[in-house]
């Protein structure tokens, strides 16, 4: 997708500070951090949403999740518990379009979410 932010950032077009790379996957800090640990795991295939990459069928989705265990056990958050949230549509409070895991801890994080 050429006019995909998180594409360029998976190309290294532009930067980002990646905490975290496999073959299928890369983890990102987010730029506006929610938690103490708030990294995104994007899968470097484009999929726009969570529902895009459940259908991709291909054991992509899975990549994704293991990659967000990974993170949260580099980040030592795993063992106090950390969330991983996938916001899927507008109204989910999706503003990119390319799927990605939120990996958030290091903090009590509250429930239920806004
Ligand atoms: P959302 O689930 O689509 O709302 O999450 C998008 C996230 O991408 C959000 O937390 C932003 O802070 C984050 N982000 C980023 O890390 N780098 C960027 O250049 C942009 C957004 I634009």
């Amino acid at each position: 997708m050429n006019d995909c932010l998180f594409c360029k950032i998976v190309a290294k077009e532009i930067p980002a500070e990646i905490v975290y790379e496999t073959g299928r996957t890369l983890a990102f800090r987010d730029i506006n951090p929610q938690a103490p640990t708030h990294v995104l795991v994007v899968p470097k295939q484009h999929h726009a949403d969570a529902a895009a990459l459940a259908s991709a069928d291909d054991g992509l989705a899975d990549d994704v999740l293991k990659t967000a265990h990974a993170i949260a056990v580099q980040e030592g958050v795993a063992p106090a518990g950390y969330r991983v949230v996938f916001n899927t549509g507008p109204a989910a409070g999706q503003t990119v379009f390319h799927v990605h895991a939120h990996v958030l801890g290091g903090r009590d994080l509250n429930w239920p979410p806004g």
